[in-house]
C-alpha cells in the first residue's frame, strides 16, 4: 500500500467541508455534482472490503436510481452479490466524512487495524454507472480510490444495477459448481431468455408487451433483452431518450407511476385499452405494471400485486410436483404493503412483516425455503435457498405433471435474478406466470381488491425525533404522537396509518389506508403537532 500515492490522490478528491454524508439504505445518494470525495473513498473502500475477503471481487454501482436526473449516488455489492455488510456501512459513513486527508489516512489506518485486514492480499472490484451525466466524472473519482490501492479493476460500462449484481455473483462463482452464469451482460440474457424460452414454450404466443423504459439505463438492457427474446415475448420499448438532459425520470418511470397513481402522459397515446404495459426505474431494478380498461381507467399493478401472482404461482407449482411438505413458500413485505394484498397472501402463505429497505427484507426471506419479497414500490425477486436448489436438483418426479411442475421450478431458479430485484427478470417472471394462468391484466388484477391509500411527504425540523417499533408500524417517539395517530385512525372503517423517518430523504413518511377513498385521503393529512 503505497501512502504517498494514496495521499496524492486523495488530495485530488477534497472532502466538501460543509457537507456531511451518510452511507443510508440506498448507499451515498445526493446531488450529483457533491459527490466527488465520496467516490474517491468508496473506491478505496469496495478496495480494502475486498482484500478483507482474500480478494474476492466486490462491485460497486454509481446511480441515483428513480431519484431526479441532478442527483447520483453509489452503493457496495457485496461478493455474493448481495448488499454491503452492515458494520462496513458505518466504516463508509466514517470513512466519507473525515475532513481532511490526514484525518481520511487515519481513518484507513484505523479500519485496517480494527477490521485486521491484509493489505497484502489482491483487491478486486467491478464498477458501473446508469446514465446520468454526473456519472462519468465520478467514476473517474472512483477509478482514482481504486487505483490508490492498486485494486485490479473491471469497468461494467453503463447497466443497470441487477445487471451489476449478477456480474459480481458470476465472477465470484466462476468455474465453481454454484456457477451462476457467464459473467458477462451476454451471459445475464442468455440465461434470462433461455429459462423463459423453457418456461412458456409450446404456449400462444403472448402480445406485445410496452415497457416505459424511465429514459433510463433500461432502455439499453430492454433493448438487449428483446433481441434474445425474439418473438417469445414482443417488447414495445418507450421512454428510451437516454442521452436528452433532463428527461430521465422525469414524468416517466416506476416511482412516477407508483406515487401518482396515474399513466405517464407521454404514454397516453401508446397505450390500448387491455393492453399490458410495465414502467422501470432509473437504474431498472423497480417494475410497475399496469394497464387501461375499456373505459380508458388505469389501473396499478404495483409490488404488492406482483408478490400476490407470483407467490399463489410458486405456491401451486410446489404443491403439483409433490413437494408441499418439503418445501415452505413464505412472503416478506414492509408496513408500505396494501391491507387486501396482506390478507390475500395470508390465506395462502405464511407472510411476515419487516422494516424498509431491501436489505431487510432480503434477509427475511432467507428464513423460507423459498422467500418471495416485494416492496409495493416494484423492487423485489423470489430466494430458493441453497438446499431448496439441491432438493429441486434431486427430487425423483413420479407422475408426468410432478414432473411438469418441477421443471418449471427449475427454470424459475434461472430465471429470477437472486442478487436483488430486478425489473427485467420480473417482467419475465410476471409474463411467465401470466401466460401460464393465460390472464390478462384485468384478472390479474381481480385477485384482490386494493384498499384506498394515500402516501405523503413531510418536512419536519428534526426527522431523527421519530422512533418506530413493530416493523416501523408504531412510533415511540415523539411522545404522544401515536397515540393521536390511534385516535384518528379508530374513525374510518378499515383504517391504517404509520409515520415513519425516510431513510433516503430528510422527510417523514405518512401513509394511510381506509375502505373508502375520501377517509384515507383524510387520515393522511392530518397535521403534525408544532413541535414537530
Ligand atoms: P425511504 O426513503 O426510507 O422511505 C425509500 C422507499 C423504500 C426503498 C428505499 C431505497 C418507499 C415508501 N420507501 O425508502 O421502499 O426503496 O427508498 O431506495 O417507497
Ligand atoms: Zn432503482
Amino acid at each position: 500500500l503505497s501512502i504517498d500515492s494514496l495521499r496524492s490522490l486523495s488530495d485530488a478528491h477534497p472532502k466538501p467541508s460543509h457537507l456531511r454524508f451518510q452511507y443510508g439504505t440506498a448507499g451515498f445518494r445526493t446531488l450529483g455534482s457533491t459527490l466527488d470525495s465520496v467516490l474517491f473513498r468508496v473506491g478505496v473502500i469496495a478496495a480494502l472490503r475486498s482484500k478483507k475477503l482474500d480478494g474476492l471481487t466486490v462491485g460497486v454501482m454509481v446511480t441515483a436510481s428513480h431519484n431526479p436526473e441532478h442527483d447520483n449516488g453509489v452503493k457496495i455489492v457485496d461478493p455474493r452479490g448481495e448488499m454491503l455488510e452492515g458494520s462496513w456501512e458505518s466504516h463508509a459513513t466514517t470513512l466519507s466524512n473525515a475532513p481532511t486527508t490526514d484525518d481520511f489516512l487515519e481513518a484507513v489506518d484505523a479500519l485496517i487495524r480494527t477490521s485486521k485486514i491484509d493489505v497484502s492480499k489482491p483487491a478486486r472490484v467491478v464498477y458501473a454507472r446508469d446514465t446520468r451525466p454526473s456519472g462519468i466524472t465520478l467514476v473517474a473519482a472512483l477509478e482514482d480510490g481504486l487505483s490508490a490501492l492498486g485494486a485490479e479493476a473491471r469497468n461494467a460500462g453503463v447497466t443497470t444495477t441487477p445487471i451489476l449484481h449478477y456480474l459480481v455473483k458470476a465472477i465470484n462463482t466462476k468455474g465453481t459448481p454454484d456457477s451462476y452464469g457467464d459473467d458477462s451482460e451476454e451471459g445475464y440474457f442468455h440465461k434470462l431468455g433461455t429459462a423463459f424460452k423453457s418456461l412458456v414454450g409450446g404456449r400462444p404466443p403472448l402480445e406485445p408487451l410496452l415497457i416505459d423504459c424511465a429514459n433510463g439505463v433500461g432502455a439499453l438492457a430492454a433493448s438487449s433483452l428483446a433481441e434474445y427474446l425474439g418473438s417469445s415475448l414482443p417488447l414495445v420499448l418507450e421512454n428510451t431518450s437516454i442521452s436528452t438532459p433532463g428527461v430521465l425520470n422525469h414524468a416517466c418511470g416506476a416511482d412516477y407511476v407508483k406515487t401518482m397513481q396515474r399513466l405517464p402522459p407521454s404514454l397516453a397515446d401508446r397505450l390500448k385499452p387491455g393492453q399490458r404495459a410495465c414502467s422501470l426505474d432509473g437504474d431498472a431494478d423497480r417494475l410497475m405494471y399496469y394497464y387501461l380498461d375499456e373505459r380508458g381507467t388505469f389501473h396499478m399493478l404495483d409490488g404488492d400485486k406482483i408478490a400476490a401472482l407470483v407467490a399463489a404461482f410458486i405456491v401451486d407449482l410446489v404443491k403439483s410436483a409433490g413437494l408441499e411438505n418439503d418445501i415452505k413458500v413464505g412472503v416478506v413485505q414492509t408496513a408500505y404493503a396494501n391491507g387486501a394484498s396482506t390478507r390475500y397472501l395470508f390465506e395462502r402463505l405464511p407472510v411476515k412483516c419487516v422494516a424498509t429497505g431491501v436489505k431487510h427484507l432480503h434477509h427475511a426471506a432467507e428464513h423460507y425455503n423459498i422467500g418471495v419479497y416485494f416492496e409495493a414500490n416494484g423492487h423485489g425477486t423470489v430466494l430458493f435457498s441453497q438446499s431448496t436448489q439441491s432438493k429441486l436438483a434431486q427430487y425423483q418426479p413420479s407422475t408426468p405433471a410432478q414432473s411438469t411442475a418441477l421443471t418449471h421450478l427449475i427454470n424459475l431458479i434461472q430465471l429470477i435474478n437472486q442478487t436483488v430485484g430486478d425489473a427485467l427478470s420480473d417482467v419475465l417472471l410476471v409474463e411467465t406466470v401470466l401466460a401460464h394462468k393465460s390472464y390478462t391484466g384485468e384478472e390479474w388484477d381481480s385477485l384482490y381488491v386494493d384498499l384506498p391509500n394515500r402516501l405523503v411527504k413531510v418536512v419536519v425540523g428534526d426527522r431523527n425525533a421519530f422512533r418506530t417499533e413493530n416493523a416501523e408500524r408504531r412510533l415511540v417517539s415523539p411522545p404522544g404522537l401515536q397515540a393521536k395517530i390511534d385516535e384518528l385512525v379508530r374513525r374510518y372503517d378499515g383504517g391504517r396509518s404509520f409515520v415513519r423517518p425516510s431513510g433516503t430523504e430528510d422527510v417523514v413518511r405518512v401513509y394511510a389506508e381506509a375502505v373508502v377513498r375520501s377517509q384515507a385521503d383524510g387520515a393522511s393529512s392530518f397535521s403534525l403537532p408544532a413541535y414537530c
